[in-house]
């Protein structure tokens, strides 16, 4: 997509997605399945703005020496994994200045109210409300700003971020209403089936993350083929087999996540390996599961390594996506400032 292409769409409402990866660890098969692996699909159908959130990622500390490094891993892991770099529009959100610029304004939309109910940060902050940063607090404002200075008309969301593209379609409609104006779409939800939720393998009722202190807790995407093996192996199961139907997997956590994790790698339903592994013994269905991983991980992780060790050519793409979301989110700053009644001398 060329800047030409761009301006022709950067103001009308057409099918428009936007979406955020954090550079805040390596990533893990819970991203690639419940976001990256449905970014491959959307490009065909959407005009696409994949971004790696690095201001998102300071909401918690980052080791500076690390979180550029970071922003490239992620580059390389959207490309990867199929996404066209010349296609959509990949980028690195501190480098497009307008993602904070509107979140001041948004920040000023926003009620106390709203983001107070939002259970990410009650989840993220826990006992520690009064020690964690105000951006961690006031991260659905940006998030908010990312999607709607693209005007971006629909949002790929795992199930965990549902609550802050209400919030999103809240500000959207109350900046429209406050300003009497149509500037910014009411973005909708894209919710996928299997992947939306992966569990860590120590623990099927918490969520994978990046920030885990177990490493067995997850499958990296620069995990080895022996790491991947080793690591199912290592997933905590229970001691029966293989559930007899979905009444019963839905009561066992463990076994729920693992045949999940079959399916969507597999594109199947969660209820066909059910129906596949029922009364089947752990061991050979962990085998089974290791080979879909490896089969479909490991050359996405040598694919990444290749383009991380060619800086010029990743800092390159990186550059031009830069470029293109900067043209695009001027032309929409641009509009606000007017309606909000900036001066702009
Ligand atoms: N476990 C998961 N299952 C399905 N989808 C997931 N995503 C993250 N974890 C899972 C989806 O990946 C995209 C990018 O996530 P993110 O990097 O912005 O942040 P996150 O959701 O906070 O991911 P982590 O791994 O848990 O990071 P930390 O530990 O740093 O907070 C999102 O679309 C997300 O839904």
């Amino acid at each position: 997509m060329s800047l030409k292409d761009l301006s022709k769409t950067s103001m009308n409402k057409s099918k428009r997605i936007f979406s955020g990866v954090q550079p805040s660890g390596d990533l893990h098969i819970g991203n690639y399945l419940g976001a990256i692996k449905n970014f491959v699909s959307l490009q065909k159908e959407y005009e696409c703005f994949f971004c790696v959130v690095d201001l998102h990622a300071i909401t918690v500390w980052q080791d500076p020496q690390q979180l550029a490094h970071k922003t490239r891993e992620v580059t390389a892991a959207f490309i990867a994994s199929g996404i066209d770099s010349d296609k959509n529009v990949l980028f690195s959100q501190s480098q497009v200045p307008q993602h904070a610029q509107l979140a001041w304004i948004f920040s000023c939309v926003a009620r106390m109210g709203w983001l107070n109910r939002m259970t990410q940060f009650k989840d993220k902050a826990g006992k520690d409300k009064e020690n964690v940063s105000v951006g961690l607090f006031s991260y659905p404002t940006l998030m908010a700003a990312d999607i709607l200075v693209y005007l971006a008309t629909h949002v790929p969301v795992g199930e965990d971020q549902k609550q802050h593209l209400e919030l999103t379609r809240d500000i959207a409609q109350k900046f429209n209403n406050d300003f009497k104006t149509d500037l910014f779409p009411v973005p909708e939800p894209l919710i996928f089936g299997e992947g939306a939720r992966v569990m860590s393998l120590r623990d099927g009722t918490k969520k994978m993350s990046k920030s885990d202190s177990s490493d067995y807790s997850r499958i990296m995407l620069n995990d080895t083929a022996d790491e991947i093996v080793q690591k199912i192996r290592k997933a905590k199961t229970d001691p029966h087999t293989l559930p007899a139907n979905m009444k019963e997997a839905y009561k066992r956590p463990e076994a729920f996540n693992l045949l999940s994790i079959f399916a969507s790698f597999n594109n199947k339903s969660t209820e066909d390996v059910v129906e596949q592994y029922a009364g089947k013994e752990f061991s050979s269905f962990k085998k089974d599961l290791a080979d879909v991983i490896v089969d479909k991980i490991d050359p996405i992780g040598k694919e990444m390594q290749k383009l991380i060790d060619d800086k010029p050519y990743l800092d390159g793409i990186m550059k031009k996506g830069k470029e293109k979301a900067i043209y695009v989110a001027d032309s929409v700053l641009s509009k606000v400032y007017d309606v909000v009644g900036f001066s702009k001398t």
